[in-house]
């Protein structure tokens, strides 16, 4: 699929502002590959597609998640967790985008998770410092993901563990094997 059409396709499921946002967590995205010598096709295009899901209702998600066979335990989850799933089923199935590591980077990007590939990771910080987003410290995180992606993405996971904590709501497994696995590999990345 070339770039040109996943802006279309993903103009037509979204609402006008994700749609923007999409465009710019693409971006941020490229530029991040481009970095960290990662695929800035793959990159680009998993980052558009991203949120493909985002804007459906509840209803349809949850239809989504028996259609395509998603793990029924999803539906015991917060619901903010099952657009990627459903996203990444869409963008495979549907769409025809067989390239497994876009797959995944569409499927884990909410929460994160261990042992995540570069793809994975620039998808995941990309969504999170998009240059709209306002949140205290962005700045930091920003510089961060130039210079190490495991560094970037730890402080993620980690400032979403404590949101998630002062929301009270509960805190689904991959984002703490996120956390864990992401310190593990940047201690060990010291010796
Ligand atoms: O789709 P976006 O809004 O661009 O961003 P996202 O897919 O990263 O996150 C959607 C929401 O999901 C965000 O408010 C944080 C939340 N979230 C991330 N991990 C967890 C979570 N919510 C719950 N309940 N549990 C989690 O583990
Ligand atoms: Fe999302
Ligand atoms: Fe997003």
């Amino acid at each position: 699929m070339d770039i040109e059409t996943a802006k279309q396709i993903i103009y037509d499921h979204l609402t006008n502002e994700r749609y923007e946002h999409s465009l710019r967590v693409a971006e941020v995205a490229k530029q991040l590959a481009k970095t960290h010598k990662v695929d800035t096709y793959r990159a680009e295009l998993a980052a558009l597609l991203h949120d493909i899901a985002k804007d459906q209702t509840v209803e349809n998600l949850q239809a989504n998640i028996e259609q395509f066979s998603l793990p029924s335990d999803l539906l015991q989850q917060h619901y903010e967790l099952w657009h990627g799933p459903v996203g990444a089923k869409i963008v495979r199935d549907i769409y025809g985008v067989q390239h497994e590591d876009i797959y995944q980077a569409i499927y884990h990007h909410t929460t994160g998770r261990a042992q995540m590939s570069d793809l994975e990771l620039i998808v995941y910080i990309a969504d999170y410092i998009e240059p709209e987003r306002k949140i205290p410290g962005i700045e930091y995180v920003r510089e961060l993901a130039q210079n190490n992606l495991i560094d970037a993405a730890l402080l993620i996971a980690s400032r979403t563990i404590k949101y998630l904590i002062d929301k009270r709501v509960t805190i689904h497994m991959n984002t703490f094997e996120a956390y864990n696995d992401l310190l593990n590999r940047l201690t060990e990345s010291y010796h």
